[in-house]
């Protein structure tokens, strides 16, 4: 079977990617994510906003909350889907997930001016005309994913509620949990959403393929320290973690040069 990765230990943790998963080599590829996010870089007309379409919508039955071992995943229904604001062709959204550090240390993936939030949420979406994910990505812009920085405050975030409030039923690997649909629209920043930047990389996690359209919108989502600490304490990788109450932080990966890439900001 294959070696699994990891964010903590010596042999398999994100520096150790590139022996296991050849396009995770820092140097063999050229659009690794994540990045510094320069907020005075160049801005393009061309960036209008983006088409978020079925995020306002309830949709009918169930969707699945899952722990992988490596971060806490939402898969949505089919009916989503995201276009327009310069992605190249139509994607429909299927999951989104988190990446966070530890009850002392920010963990998004990004960084904007070197400044690290404490959670990043990515609402993951695939190229329409692609049959299943391994086409995508195989193709450079296969994937578009929207990322959301998360910053703390006292008051709880009540559509955050609906995601936070199950991770004890997701506490160890492979566990699943079922959760109402509700619009993801409530997730998302009320204000400014045609403010974000936009880069061409590669998923954060192996096999690192160089698939991304990336969005990182500039206005951040606000939850609860308590619903932070709910990620931070809740989430265990393994079986031996969970005996040893040693909980799945920092699951983020370092950043990435820019390799003369182009980064750009939308105009708003
Ligand atoms: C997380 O580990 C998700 O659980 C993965 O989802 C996801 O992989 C991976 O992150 C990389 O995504 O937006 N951070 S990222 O680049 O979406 C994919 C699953 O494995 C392919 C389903
Ligand atoms: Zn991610």
């Amino acid at each position: 079977t294959e070696a699994d990765y990891c964010y903590s230990q010596h042999h398999c943790d994100p520096y150790a990617w590139g022996d296991l998963f050849p396009s995770c080599h820092p140097l063999l590829e050229r659009r690794h994510s994540p990045i510094n996010l320069d907020p005075h870089m160049p801005r393009s007309d061309s960036l209008g906003p983006l088409h978020l379409e079925g995020f306002d919508v309830t949709q009918s039955g169930y969707w699945t909350l899952t722990n992988d071992g490596h971060s806490v995943l939402l898969q949505v229904g089919s009916g989503m889907a995201v276009s327009g604001g310069g992605l190249p062709d139509e994607y429909h959204t299927i999951q989104l997930h988190f990446h966070w550090g530890g009850p002392a240390a920010n963990g998004s993936e990004h960084t904007v001016d070197g400044r690290r939030y404490p959670m990043e949420m990515h609402i993951v979406s695939v190229k329409s005309i692609h049959p299943n994910m391994s086409a995508a990505l195989e193709d450079p812009t296969g994937l578009a994913v929207l990322g959301f920085f998360i910053d703390v405050v006292y008051a709880d975030n009540v559509h955050f509620g609906h995601i936070s409030q199950m991770l004890s039923s997701v506490a160890y690997k492979g566990q699943t949990a079922k959760v109402r649909p509700f619009p993801l629209m409530g997730l998302l920043p009320k204000h400014n959403m045609s403010q974000y930047y936009r880069y061409y990389g590669s998923l954060t996690t192996p096999p690192c393929s160089q698939a991304v359209v990336w969005t990182l919108y500039q206005v951040p989502i606000y939850i609860s320290w308590s619903q932070l600490a709910q990620f931070t304490s809740q989430i265990f990788a393994t079986e031996e973690d969970a005996e040893q109450v040693t909980p799945l932080q920092n699951n983020f990966r370092h950043i990435h040069p820019i390799f003369g890439r182009s980064v750009t900001a939308s105009r708003d």
